[in-house]
């Protein structure tokens, strides 16, 4: 990695933490229409692999890869105005949290069904080798999510086509309040049989992006698909509402001391490539101005509740 691509790797993962930083503050203010689902620890994994792609690639992520979206252009004002359901939100006020997508700028809309989007990706994975297309097609699934049928079904596909898909596998701890020991049998990196497979330490964000660039290369080899498992974890509750007084307080301490963020920066440090010593404070004082945009921004006009859903004669 060189240096411009690890200040934008360092960037996008503080924007990422900051951004949900204000989400939380908005939802402890009763603005947001629901949870705040944060990726707190995790931002190495969305962020760093989102990066090792090139603009003609695709991603489908899920609510905890809000990093990936960012990193695709999306404006955190426009994440403001979605968990508060406004008009002028990327979904007209009709859904919340990240549930949006944008297909010019490579982005597949994020749903609630886990697994659900590894057969579409696998689609969309297909359609650029049909079409001789040299792109690669990305999506995320946490430890929880790899026990559907859909993860196994679109995975499958994928490795009998040699589809140049990566799934990154997301293994942070838990599925809810449930650990993998109680819902998984074996290690994760195990599932997708006959994909080339990589695991990598989530937490360390030029090893993520490293393993990510060459999972990309793997599939415009023609030997994809690329299970990527990141092995990390989960430093908040499943969402705000989730106190997660079912972790253990020393394993959480742990893995805090291996917070993504500041590990990135020492790492940065060390090759004298630090970054700009006001980002922190620029992107919070930027952060605080979206919100305050958004929050003043026009509630949906229920008339047009049924624009997008049903045909008007
Ligand atoms: C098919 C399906 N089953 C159940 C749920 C409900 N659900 C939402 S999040 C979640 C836990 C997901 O855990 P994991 O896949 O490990 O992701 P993490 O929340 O840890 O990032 C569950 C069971 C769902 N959204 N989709
Ligand atoms: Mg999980």
């Amino acid at each position: 990695m060189d240096q411009s691509t690890a200040l934008r790797l360092h960037e996008a993962m503080l924007l990422t933490r900051l951004t949900e930083e204000r989400l939380v503050k908005l939802f402890r203010q009763g603005k947001t229409l629901g949870s705040v689902y944060r990726s707190l620890g995790q931002e190495a994994t969305a962020c760093a692999t989102a990066l090792a792609l090139g603009p003609e690639d695709m991603v489908a992520p899920l609510i905890r890869n809000l990093g990936s979206m960012l990193v695709r252009g999306v404006r955190p004002e426009e994440v403001f105005l979605q968990y508060l359901g406004r008009a002028t939100s990327p979904t007209g006020g009709r859904d919340h949290n990240n549930h949006f997508g944008g297909i010019e700028r490579g982005i597949v809309a994020t749903t609630s069904m886990l697994g659900a989007l590894i057969p579409v990706m696998a689609g969309v994975a297909l359609s650029f080798r049909q079409r001789g297309e040299r792109r690669v097609a990305m999506t995320w699934i946490g430890d929880g999510g790899s026990s559907t049928g859909a993860f196994y079904e679109g995975l499958n596909f994928a490795v009998v086509q040699r589809l140049p898909l990566i799934v990154v596998g997301e293994a942070n701890g838990f599925a809810f309040s449930t650990p993998p020991e109680r819902q998984m049998a074996g290690r994760m990196s195990a599932r997708a049989q006959g994909a080339f497979t990589l695991t990598v330490d989530g937490n360390d964000a030029a090893a993520v992006y490293a393993a990510a660039a060459q999972a990309r290369q793997v599939c415009l080899d023609g030997k994809g698909p690329v299970f990527l498992v990141c092995e990390t974890f989960r430093l908040s509750g499943h969402a705000e509402h989730d106190d997660q007084r079912y972790v253990d307080p020393a394993l959480l301490e742990t893995w805090r001391e291996k917070d993504p963020l500041p590990r990135f920066e020492a790492w940065m440090a060390q090759r004298r490539w630090s970054p700009d010593p006001g980002l922190h404070e620029r992107l919070v004082a930027d952060l605080a101005a979206a919100g305050e945009r958004a929050l003043a921004a026009p509630w949906p006009d229920p008339s047009t509740l049924e624009d997008g859903v049903f045909a008007r004669p």
